[in-house]
């Protein structure tokens, strides 16, 4: 895969049986529904497929499943990132060995990334585990807990790791997003991974977007482009402006617990989120189906 994300890629979900267990069998539809949905790529196991809560054969399994499922048709990124980075190259090797199209990978977090030197080593290492594949450094600050300028990163970043693509970029500095753009002539791909502000990540240059709700209203982010590309900003930002109140009911409870709540209403048995992440209470869910449907966007999908 050497060209750029362009479009709308689904940080995809895990499913989980009625007991907390791996059951990939659900991923077969929803890769499905996703790419009629007009979904451009498929990135798996990050915050949202809960990476950081599987064992790392469970992680081998879900890329494995929706690698299968995707069968060529979109791209599919696995992301890697692990606190143990021999298990985040084990991982690594694996998405390269069956035929991912690109590996991401977060930082270590629980021992603090201290330098940008200590970074672009990490995600050396990391990288030339799949030297055969582009690498993507999945920067979400809120998370890692990493000070680390991600702009001083990309510029130094590339002598050491060749396979350099570019960045998830998961945080709301539009003018730092930009730069990242811009940097040695838009020599990287630069990812925006914030929902809620895609129209300020489009006005900045951005071609493509990963995120999770992509995977319940990737129609309303179509239409978000189109009228963004048509210069239609008014229809755009009416557009952004439905998904920000759909992204603030989401966020009245544990957001992936309640985004998997939707899933089930589509149709989709992905279970709840593991711990730490709690699951809706029935009255919650109640609760948000009763605030989803008085929104435009998702009212004809979930019937009351
Ligand atoms: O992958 C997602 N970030 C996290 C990106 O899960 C931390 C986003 O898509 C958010 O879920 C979304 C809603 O806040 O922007």
């Amino acid at each position: 895969m050497t060209d750029r994300i362009h479009g709308l890629v689904a940080a995809t979900y895990t499913p989980f049986d009625a007991s907390g267990r791996l059951e990939v069998t659900p991923i077969d539809a929803m890769v499905e529904y996703l790419i009629a949905s007009g979904i451009r790529g498929l990135y798996v196991c990050g915050s949202t497929g809960e990476g950081m809560s599987l064992s790392t054969d469970e992680r081998c399994r879900v890329a494995e499943a929706y690698v299968q499922a995707a069968a060529g048709r979109v791209p599919v990124f696995v992301q890697v990132g692990h606190n143990s980075l021999t298990d985040a190259k084990i991982l690594a090797a694996h998405a390269e060995s069956i035929g991912a199209d690109a590996v991401s990978a977060t930082c270590p977090s629980y021992f603090k990334i201290a330098s940008t030197e200590g970074l672009i080593e990490c995600m050396h290492e990391i990288a030339s585990a799949a030297p055969g594949l582009p690498f993507y450094y999945y920067h979400i600050p809120v998370l890692t807990g990493s000070t680390v300028d991600i702009v001083d990163f990309l510029r130094r970043a590339g002598q050491a790791i060749p396979n350099l693509a570019g960045l998830k970029y998961t945080d709301t500095k539009l003018h730092e997003f930009q730069q990242c753009l811009e940097l040695e002539n838009g020599r990287y791909d630069v990812v925006w991974g914030c929902d809620e502000m895609m129209l300020g990540a489009l006005a900045t240059g951005s071609r493509g977007a990963i995120g999770s709700t992509y995977n319940i209203a990737a129609p309303l982010y179509g239409r978000m482009i189109t009228a963004f590309e048509a210069g239609d900003m008014q229809t755009a930002r009416q557009l952004q402006s439905q998904s920000i109140e759909m992204i603030r009911v989401l966020g009245q409870f544990p957001f992936h617990s309640a985004m998997k709540e939707v899933l089930r209403m589509l149709g989709f048995e992905f279970g709840t989120c593991r711990l730490p992440q709690q699951s809706l209470t029935s009255n919650e869910v109640a609760k948000l189906r009763e605030d989803l449907v008085q929104l435009d966007v998702l009212a004809e999908l979930i019937a009351p």
